[in-house]
């Protein structure tokens, strides 16, 4: 079923570690992890390409990511049906991931004629001042599995124009996506003809031999996307060698629905957050707040929608939720159900299908707890399609409760009325790093910044000026007169 996916990028990984797909537990490739020799030389590598990259011009940096962006144009059906074969996502979403991938690149080609830093007026006479933006250095790519290349490329187009080399270590659960992207990069490189040949490396490493990169202090930037817990972990580490670190860990994402919402949107919009990539997304909505007069009309009508869900093969035309990634997740789904009950949540849905079609794989019902108010089980997140639901009467106490989770990626509210609408878009409004109106919390475009505040980490990835994170910033003054004016008026000797 699935043979020949890694043939069309003309590569034939092998090694002792099996690689299954989510759709059937079957096996489509084997590869092989790097070991601690391997890691220390594709760093070397790094560097090296690193110095010769850093003086080619920003403009010609980006007439790669362009070629690149070709390659990606080209075999959008090809990797799209890779990423949904490896990640178990639904084709539709696996194609997404490819165009998510061919915007950045095109966002990318335009920054490379537009990495501008400021002039300053000087106090001084006869001086100028100016900061210009320089490569920062080699840049480690640590991506989780639920987008298995789009996040790469999110920070990869970016370092590339920024003149950044890249050392990318995959998921463990999606590396053969990572190694078909890589072999479109190395296509586009020998069209480029004069890209250093470690511009873009992949690290195939368990996570302890990924610590190599995080703590090696010739890698300036680590960009990292997973759980809170490996960010607790990560985070000090690169802080403790002064590097700097971009991260994207946990969400724990809400919806307000107010009494003015258009309710088929919020329908549309709850179930392709809630359910779409089978909840396993940073952006997918977890917690829904509705207002107590429009609750029971939501609710039956959410329950109706999920009662007709189609579950089964994400390669087929109209399923609309594809496997969980494991059995481990699918645990981690039942725990939290179980706990949901616990703390006297209603449960609807839920639990294992196709268990005798696909024993080797892990679907499930998508499911939605009722909770009377936000329990700890709300408060975290787990990798799967549970919406916990909760009623609320008035407009302040629903912000508060959005405001109480302790991740802040995305939010959202459906709302006709303008003052809610602000409200939840003002200082004291939502927390997070994206707030959206009248649109769910997950699909966001690469032209915005992307990430979040508390556990989510704080860093920003993609769009708006984020690729600042990727370069250093120098303060330049100049002094062109024939005297030497000390800042402050401080005069010293003379
Ligand atoms: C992620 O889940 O790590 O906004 C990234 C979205 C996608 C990216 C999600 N564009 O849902």
């Amino acid at each position: 079923m699935h043979t020949d996916l890694l043939a069309e990028f003309g590569i034939a990984p092998a090694g002792p570690n099996v690689v299954r797909s989510p759709i059937d537990g079957a096996e489509i490739g084997r590869i092989a992890y790097d070991d601690a020799a391997a890691i220390a030389a594709k760093i070397a590598a790094s560097v090296a390409a690193f110095r010769q990259w850093r003086e080619v011009p920003a403009p010609k940096r980006g007439e790669l990511v362009r070629l690149f962006g070709e390659e990606l144009r080209v075999n959008k059906a090809a990797l799209g049906r890779l990423v949904t074969v490896e990640n178990g996502k639904i084709l539709q979403e696996g194609l997404g991931e490819v165009q998510e991938m061919i915007d950045i690149c095109d966002f990318a080609v335009g920054l490379s004629r537009q990495l501008y830093g400021l002039t300053i007026a000087s106090e001084r006479p006869g001086h100028r001042m100016m900061e210009t933006w320089h490569p920062a250095g080699p840049v480690a790519v640590i991506s989780a599995f639920n987008f298995p290349v789009a996040v790469w490329a999110w920070n990869a187009a970016l370092a590339f124009v920024c003149g950044d080399s890249v050392l990318w270590k995959p998921s463990k659960k999606t590396p053969l996506t990572a190694l078909a992207t890589q072999a479109l990069f190395a296509r586009a490189a020998a069209k480029f003809g004069e890209a250093p040949a470690a511009l873009s490396q992949i690290v195939l490493a368990t996570r302890e031999a990924g610590d190599l990169l995080t703590k090696d202090p010739r890698i300036p930037v680590v960009s990292a996307t997973g759980s809170t817990a490996m960010g607790r972990v990560l985070g000090p580490a690169v802080a403790a060698r002064f590097g700097k670190s971009i991260l994207e860990l946990g969400g724990n994402n809400a919806m307000i629905v107010c009494p003015s919402a258009k309710l088929d949107l919020a329908e549309r919009a709850i179930l392709f957050a809630a359910v779409g990539t089978a909840g396993q997304r940073c952006t997918s909505l977890r917690r829904l707040f509705v207002h107590d007069s429009i609750y029971d009309k939501l609710l039956a009508a959410l329950k109706l929608h999920y009662g007709k869900l189609a579950i089964g093969d994400p390669l087929a035309k109209t399923t609309l939720v594809g496997p969980l990634i494991d059995r481990a997740a699918f645990e981690a789904m039942e725990h939290a159900l179980a706990q949901a009950v616990r703390e006297g949540g209603k449960v609807t849905g839920g639990g294992r299908v196709l268990e005798a079609e696909y024993p080797g794989a892990a679907y499930v019902r998508p499911a939605i707890a009722e909770m009377p108010k936000q329990t700890p089980i709300v408060m975290q997140e787990t990798f799967a399609p549970i919406l916990y639901v909760m009623r609320y009467r008035d407009f302040g106490e629903a912000l508060a409760a959005h405001n109480a989770a302790p991740q802040g990626l995305s939010s959202c509210i459906f709302t006709r009325d303008l003052q809610e609408a602000e409200r939840f878009l003002a200082a004291a409004g939502s927390d997070c790093g994206i707030a959206n109106v009248n649109i769910g919390p997950s699909g966001a475009e690469i032209g915005g910044a992307f990430g979040g505040e508390k556990e989510t980490g704080g860093g920003r990835e993609s769009g708006s000026d984020c690729w600042k994170a990727y370069m250093r910033r120098q303060t330049a003054t100049i002094n062109y007169s024939d005297a030497l004016p000390l800042a402050q008026g401080i005069e010293f000797g003379e």
